[in-house]
């Protein structure tokens, strides 16, 4: 899968082309297309009920050229989003078949986002996905079988059986921070990662993820705040996929673009169309370029549409069909797909074919081995929760350095208050 591919095919990149001009609020706005319709609330029946309003007649938007992504590294892409829509299919089918302990959440629509926002991390970055963020963990190094597992809640799978869905990573190797379920509290503890970083002496880029819903939490200002006081390396990506479950993000926020937020905290606010991975990408490395410099955080405000309901046991039927109809048409895949065979001439239709056959082999053989191996033993069931100091060695990988120790004469004079409480 990784030959190399013959040069004569590959246009020339569009390398030093000027960067973006930013709107009279500060906002770069990387989109083709400017969808201009709106989701309302009726009643239909003496039931609450949505309705879109406006246009939505406007021919698909290319995909913007890249400025920086080679011919390979888009086919790379390619491959992760391929992959992550694959495994989700998988896991949809495990879950039918009652495999799945719990539910699944999917990423349908939102591939783009996870696969290539990801790809700009380099491996001392650090990630923080959500739960539609499985192509983001591909990407950072999970693989499909891993995360299989952790659905069918195996023995073998990242936390040996005892979580059933997402909340897994790998402080260690990978520099994955788990999903926490209460939204917003991944962006604080990423704003940490960048702080215990730069107390080593380092920039590194700290990517996560919140959604539309999740940004009306009041966690998602105390830490962008402190991030953006502090200068850290914060790589934020607002998913605005129009639904926080069954609440139209009408109804969520009353601006227009969910980036105006960062100028509340002065910080960068981009735009880009989720659904094409050469945005993401783009936005993507520039925000972990300015946190490898030391600049601080950026917020990107991904637009795009939630393809499914909120989670496997939600038939979203409360989401009006031309708006599933309108970004049907607008697939990260299938727009990708056609990018880099027909426009670009990058792969040949039966490489294209081979490389999905590729991907649909290698998620056969880690199904399988995820199905065929064992559920944990029940004695262990309750370990692993707590570290009691015998199942490993605790090492904070990031620390503060070690303090000076003060003279008599730098010591601050105790406060009266810190007196009375010793
Ligand atoms: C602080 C908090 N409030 C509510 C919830 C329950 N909850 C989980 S997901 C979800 C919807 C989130 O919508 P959004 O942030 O738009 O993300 P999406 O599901 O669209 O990716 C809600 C309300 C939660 N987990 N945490
Ligand atoms: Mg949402």
């Amino acid at each position: 899968m990784k030959k190399p591919l013959p040069k004569k095919r590959f246009a020339a990149s569009s390398k030093g082309k000027p960067a973006l001009a930013a709107n009279a609020h500060g906002i770069v706005d990387y989109r083709l297309e400017k969808p201009d319709y709106r989701v309302v609330e009726v009643t239909r029946d003496g039931e609450v009920a949505y309705e879109v309003r406006g246009d939505m007649s406007g021919p698909v938007p290319p995909i913007r050229q890249s400025k920086y992504l080679t011919p390979r590294q888009h086919i790379d892409i390619y491959r992760w989003m391929l992959l992550n829509r694959h495994m989700e299919a998988a896991l949809e089918n495990l879950y039918k078949q009652g495999k799945v302990v719990g539910g699944v959440y999917f990423g349908l629509g939102q591939e783009a986002c996870s696969c290539a926002s990801a790809y700009a991390l380099r491996k001392e970055d650090w990630l923080a996905p959500m739960i539609r963020n499985q192509g983001s963990l591909l990407v950072k190094g999970f693989s499909a079988r891993d995360i299989m597992m952790q659905y069918m809640a195996k023995a073998g799978s990242p936390t040996k059986g005892r979580d059933a869905s997402s909340h897994f990573g790998d402080i260690y190797e990978r520099n994955v921070a788990a999903p926490i379920s209460m939204l917003g509290d991944l962006i604080g503890v990423m704003a940490g990662v960048a702080l215990g970083a730069r107390y080593q002496g380092r920039n590194i880029a700290c990517m996560t993820y919140i959604g539309d819903g999740g940004q009306s939490t009041g966690i998602f200002h105390e830490s962008l705040n402190f991030a953006a006081v502090q200068k850290l390396g914060l790589v934020l990506i607002v998913e605005n996929n129009l639904w926080g479950y069954s609440t139209p993000s009408e109804h969520q926020f009353a601006i227009k673009d969910l980036a105006q937020r960062a100028i509340a905290y002065g910080i960068p606010g981009v735009i880009v169309d989720g659904t094409d991975a050469c945005q993401v990408y783009d936005a993507a490395q520039e925000a972990c370029e300015r946190a490898r410099r030391g600049e601080g955080p950026t917020l990107i405000e991904a637009k795009m549409m939630r393809m499914k309901g909120h989670a496997i046991h939600d038939a979203a039927q409360y989401v009006p069909l031309p708006l599933f109809e309108y970004w049907q048409k607008r697939d990260p895949i299938a727009r990708f797909e056609n990018y880099v065979v027909k426009v670009k001439k990058w792969l040949t239709s039966a490489e294209d074919r081979a490389l999905i056959d590729d991907v649909e082999k290698q998620l056969e053989a880690d199904r399988n081995f995820a199905d065929a191996s064992p559920m944990p033993a029940a004695e262990g069931a309750a370990g692993g929760a707590y570290c009691d100091g015998t199942c490993h060695a605790i090492k904070p990988k990031y620390g503060l350095k070690e303090p000076k120790a003060r003279t008599a004469a730098a010591k601050p004079k105790e406060s009266a208050a810190a007196v009375h409480l010793k």
